[in-house]
């Protein structure tokens, strides 16, 4: 056997093995040229060719041939395998925008609780929180609430199971704050709220409540007024009026509901406000002595007053929302628009 056949079979191997790691296309050139280039190691071999006799001839040039096409179909194979990965790669267009990713965003009452959370804060008040399940202490009897009054009846408050009730009002967190804390306090409690409502527009069993509650010597209704007026004002705007009407709560005396101006018609009559130019808001007072009783206070040293407001009330007159329900309803449509 002519020693030439050894050297094809070895080229063929060595060839084989460097295309192996060939992984883009300058290192494919460069295999390419070392085989395959007018100089490279196939042609090499031809030259031996020259040498051979007519019997030879045919014989170790059909080999040749072969070791020549199996080199070729190879580098063939390898050039569309990199040119396909390569027109994958140019398949990304860079200059598509991305995908946004879905991210959750604030509920419109959070953004309207964390708006009035700073307007207090800026004001001095701390704000506290407290349980959502109450016992009956909690929620009505140290709020002066007596045991025959209407709110104790089953049919406005959720009760449980060991003397337990959902808290009806966040007063309770104003009873456990100042059972904790001497005067002077100056804080807000807002939370949820439960009671046995039929949904509509305006009503749902669970809602939302911020309460505050300042306690010192010497605070008087006008201070009320005056801290009610001004964080009405920075939520809704320097041309809100205030107006309080005389009422009744167990806990507060004297007590009084309040009124804003109709933020539709600026106060001159329209249809959110009934044409009264104004829209009632929640009621305040001044702490019922009897209250200061419970929690141990000096109700001869102190005085202290107290409000309500609804959360969802609030963000209705800000967003000019006419039905509370929507924002318990989660629909997207409605959540991305704040
Ligand atoms: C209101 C209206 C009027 C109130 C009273 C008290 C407490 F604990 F100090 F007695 N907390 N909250 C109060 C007074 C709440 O919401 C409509």
């Amino acid at each position: 056997m002519h020693p030439i056949t050894q050297e094809l079979e070895q080229l063929q191997k060595d060839f084989s093995q460097e295309a192996q790691d060939i992984a883009d296309m300058q290192a494919f050139d460069a295999l390419r040229i070392k085989y395959m280039s007018k100089k490279g190691l196939v042609a090499e071999k031809f030259k031996v060719m020259a040498t051979l006799s007519g019997e030879e001839r045919p014989i170790i040039g059909k080999h040749l041939n072969q070791m020549k096409a199996f080199v070729q179909n190879r580098l063939d194979e390898l050039r569309t395998s990199l040119s396909d990965a390569g027109e994958k790669s140019a398949k990304i267009d860079l200059t598509l925008p991305g995908n946004r990713p879905v991210i959750g965003r604030m509920h419109p009452l959070m953004k309207v609780l964390e708006e009035i959370k700073t307007i207090f804060r800026e004001m001095g008040f701390s704000i506290e929180t407290g349980p959502e399940v109450e016992t009956d202490f909690y929620n009505f009897e140290a709020l002066n609430i007596p045991a025959d009054h209407p709110s104790r009846d089953m049919q406005d408050s959720f009760y449980l199971p060991g003397e337990r009730v959902l808290r009806t009002h966040t007063s309770p967190v104003q009873i456990r704050t100042m059972q904790k804390v001497q005067p002077p306090v100056r804080m807000i409690a807002p939370g949820r709220c439960f009671r046995r409502d039929t949904p509509d527009a305006t009503h749902s069993p669970m809602f939302q409540q911020i309460e505050g509650l300042v306690v010192d010597e010497g605070v008087s209704m006008a201070d009320l007024k005056g801290v009610l007026l001004a964080a009405m004002r920075k939520l809704l705007g320097e041309h809100i009026q205030i107006r309080f009407r005389p009422s009744f709560f167990p806990f507060t005396e004297p007590s009084a509901e309040y009124d804003i101006t109709c933020s539709s018609c600026f106060g001159s009559g329209c249809r959110v406000c009934k044409q009264t130019g104004w829209l009632e808001i929640s009621g305040a007072g001044m702490v019922d002595p009897a209250v200061f009783g419970f929690v141990d206070y000096d109700a001869e040293k102190y005085t202290g007053y107290a409000f309500g407001m609804g959360l969802e009330r609030i963000a209705m007159i800000k967003y000019n929302i006419d039905d509370l329900r929507i924002f318990y309803e989660n629909d997207v449509r409605f959540l991305t628009q704040f």
